[in-house]
């Protein structure tokens, strides 16, 4: 396969640049860790090294080096096609540098190819109580998914750890093959009368999951390709990726890996976050009985904020600008989607909020995330259930966390084991009586 042979030439560099790093630099000091940060969340402490992707705080994510930007105008599409594959945005990531058109395809091609999904997987969905979480049902079938994975096999057989990265990568592919029947099967489940639509061999992997969701229109295949690669990795420190990371560093294949990464993704100050921004622009829609004025609408947002309000999809704890992925939605929202309503309410908050934001001083960065239009966007074609989007949200999210796994496999990285302390140990450290 073609990600294989891609990794296995650059592999003898990479890791000699590990190697080189650790053998002669290894103790040279990257930074120092304060009580503040200990308390803080280890916000800002450089501990993780990955080359996948580098969130700039004022640009905005790069994957593999490419900008959001980049990423949409140089990845290979599809004739007739709008967005690039996701097959090539998998290639960008795994091996690291732009892929041909027939490179994606044949990454597309290997997912086809594995996309069979076990009758047990569906069965342990079935047997759910239907008010669970999507982001429940996701987890579950991640891990149900396991009783498939070849790494166990070969790590019980001895085979040298060297190798690891081969069955990782083998996993991921089959993994995220399965990935879309199964998203789309938690939707049909969940909000469709637990109808049943086969995959399209003809269609793409992201034009797939539009299909099996009943959304055959171009411009819903579309918004799936946009959505699927913009949402794919945001360098490694958040909850996700670094849970994800975290849980591989035990050698856990990529589907426990990954379905511990989910239930990161699915707590409410990171991937859940997404449903409640849809919410909460159509409370504001419904409070307006329609579009308010500018004057009515920065009135309203200004007493949310008195009241201590926290307005979902502004602030971010690294990015300190407009979100490039919310940018590239407004543009497609723009082609598409002009006129719609609740489109134009987020550009009225995007005009209104961030000086009342700035004005409040409270908030390090007033600016829109890409959860303030997601919803507005997957709502315009009636994916309105807003607790289905970090399913959506995640189905994206696996493309980056196995990047990250089969990487850290191929250089071999150790168990991760930071260290704890107690309260009394800081507070002898800083000079404190006990409970002072
Ligand atoms: N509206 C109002 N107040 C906000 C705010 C917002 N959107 N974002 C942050 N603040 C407030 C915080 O509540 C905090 O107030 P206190 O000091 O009273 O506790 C203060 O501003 C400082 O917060 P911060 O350091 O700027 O933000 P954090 O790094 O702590 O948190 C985030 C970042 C995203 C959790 C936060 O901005 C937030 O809750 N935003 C709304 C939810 C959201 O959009 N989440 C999506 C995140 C996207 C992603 O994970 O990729």
């Amino acid at each position: 396969m073609i990600i294989h042979d891609r990794i296995a030439e650059q592999l003898p560099e990479w890791r000699d640049r590990v190697a080189t790093l650790t053998r002669q630099h290894g103790k040279f000091k990257i930074c120092d860790v304060t009580v503040e940060q200990i308390y803080g969340g280890i916000r800002g402490v450089q501990i993780q090294v990955t080359d996948i992707s580098y969130l700039n705080p004022l640009e905005g994510i790069y994957l593999r080096g490419y900008s959001i930007g980049d990423v949409l105008n140089f990845l290979p599409c599809e004739q007739g096609a709008e967005y690039p594959l996701c097959g090539g945005l998998y290639y960008l990531l795994t091996v690291g540098s732009l892929p041909t058109l027939e490179e994606a395809r044949e990454v597309e091609q290997e997912w086809q190819l594995r996309s069979q999904v076990p009758k047990h997987v569906f069965d342990v969905i079935n047997v759910m109580p239907p008010q669970t979480h999507p982001m429940t049902l996701l987890s579950a079938a991640l891990t149900a998914l396991q009783t498939d994975a070849v790494f166990p096999q070969h790590y019980n057989n001895g085979n040298g750890k060297a190798d690891y990265w081969k069955y990782f990568l083998d996993d991921s592919l089959t993994l995220i093959g399965r990935l879309m029947t199964v998203a789309a099967y938690i939707y049909n489940w969940k909000y469709q009368q637990r109808k049943y639509i086969a995959p399209d061999p003809a269609l793409d992997w992201a034009a797939n999951f539009a299909h099996m969701i009943g959304r055959d229109s171009k411009d819903y295949q579309e918004l799936s390709r946009l959505f699927f690669l913009i949402h794919s990795d945001h360098e490694g420190g958040n909850v996700s990726a670094h849970t994800g990371h975290l849980v591989c560093s035990a050698l856990s294949d990529v589907y426990l890996t990954c379905a511990a990464a989910m239930n990161g993704l699915a707590g409410p100050l990171h991937g859940l976050a997404n449903q409640e921004c849809l919410r909460w622009l159509l409370k504001v829609y419904d409070h307006f009985r329609g579009l308010p004025s500018e004057e009515q609408l920065s009135e309203y947002l200004q007493a949310q904020l008195d009241a201590g309000g926290v307005i979902p999809g502004y602030g971010h704890a690294v990015l300190r600008t407009t979100d490039p992925r919310f940018t590239v939605q407004v543009d497609f929202a723009n082609k598409y989607l002009p006129e719609d309503e609740i489109f134009r309410l987020v550009q009225m908050v995007y005009a209104v909020l961030p000086p009342l934001l700035k004005k409040q001083g409270k908030v390090k960065n007033p600016w829109p995330n890409v959860d303030a239009i997601n919803g507005a966007l997957q709502h315009h074609y009636g994916v309105d259930q807003f607790d289905f989007y970090t399913v959506l949200f995640g189905v994206s999210r696996i493309l980056g966390i196995t990047a990250h796994a089969i990487w850290s496999r191929a250089l071999m990285k150790p168990i991760e084991r930071p260290k704890s302390l107690t309260t009394r140990m800081l507070e002898e450290m800083v000079g404190l009586p006990p409970g002072a």
